[in-house]
């Protein structure tokens, strides 16, 4: 099985320093890291976009990351150290979502600039925006409030999960008076090829909106694979694309067959810009100080408003 791909959405985009575009005497922290160089245009949904995203909840973004940053990522995979779930590695944290998933490092924004290049990626940010950040509301604005990096082994996959059916409204596909309103969106960005026997991301198109429960889909504790479930499709990717979706999509990863080698991606949810992380994760003072305005208010869309001169008694 095998999704459809999409046509590119916008095909030759080039690329430029942002060093380049700095006003001069622009503030320190208004400046992205030295070297990292930017996509000129942020890509931005079109009504073909809107119209399949609405219809199967879910978008394939092609070329959305660049080969360079796609390396970087792969090296500061390599940088994670074997770790138990649970452990700690500074401020991200193992934490497999299920026996069969194989490592997932959460928090992983903490886990070296790659991953932090992630937050406001023009390849995708705007379509977040649209979709999950209550556009043309008083609280327009986005937060991530899951980030993980994905290695997945041969024999690991993910169980199915969500759906329209009694989902909660956090994952929950909106769209109502002209806007969308999305609890949540994910983009999955593929660090390497993701085709047949890779264990793709699974997806059932439409269940976004369905109403009744899928009658095989088993159980996700006893960890049920999702491989033949009737309705799901394949996302094949290349290194680079990325899979968007509102989390009120059923979808799951199907088992990798192939006996070598690794399934890598990256999972970022995000959501408008007054939830809250979903295991609690805090994300670390340095990591925000650090990061240019528009990236930190991802993770901290308001910063923690207190008394300056507190009364006393
Ligand atoms: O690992 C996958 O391919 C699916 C990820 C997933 O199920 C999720 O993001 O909730």
């Amino acid at each position: 099985m095998g999704a459809v791909r999409q046509g590119a959405a916008g095909a030759s985009r080039g690329t430029l320093c942002s060093s380049r575009v700095q006003a001069a005497g622009a503030a320190p922290a208004a400046r992205r890291p030295e070297g990292e160089c930017r996509e000129m245009d942020p890509r931005q949904p079109t009504p073909l976009d809107d119209f399949l995203f609405d219809l199967r909840g879910y978008l394939i973004l092609e070329g959305a990351v660049e080969p360079a940053l796609i390396a970087d990522l792969n090296r500061a995979v390599d940088a994670i150290p074997p770790l138990e779930q649970g452990q700690w590695w500074g401020n991200a944290q193992r934490r497999d979502y299920h026996a069969a998933t194989g490592l997932e490092l959460h928090n992983c924004v903490e886990a070296g600039a790659p991953f932090e290049r992630l937050i406001d990626h023009p390849g995708y940010i705007e379509y977040l925006r649209h979709y999950c950040g209550e556009e043309h509301s008083y609280v327009s604005g986005l937060f991530i409030d899951e980030c993980i990096a994905s290695v997945r082994r041969s024999g690991g996959h993910h169980p199915v999960h969500s759906g329209g059916y009694r989902g909660a409204l956090r994952g929950a596909y909106n769209y109502k008076n002209g806007v969308f309103r999305c609890g949540q969106c994910n983009i999955i960005v593929a660090l390497t090829d993701v085709g047949p026997g890779d264990g793709p991301t699974m997806v059932i198109p439409g269940s976004h909106k369905s109403n009744f429960p899928h009658p095989n889909q088993g159980d996700y504790a006893r960890g049920d694979r999702m491989d033949v479930l009737e309705g799901a499709i394949e996302v094949h990717l290349r290194a680079g694309d990325a899979l968007l979706f509102a989390d009120g999509l059923m979808h799951g990863g199907s088992s990798r067959t192939n006996s070598r080698g690794e399934r890598r991606v990256t999972i970022y949810r995000y959501g408008p810009l007054w939830g809250a992380t979903r295991f609690g994760y805090q994300y670390s003072q340095d990591l925000l100080d650090r990061l240019p305005p528009e990236r930190r208010k991802l993770l901290q869309p308001l910063p923690p408003l207190r008394p300056s001169h507190p009364t006393a008694g």
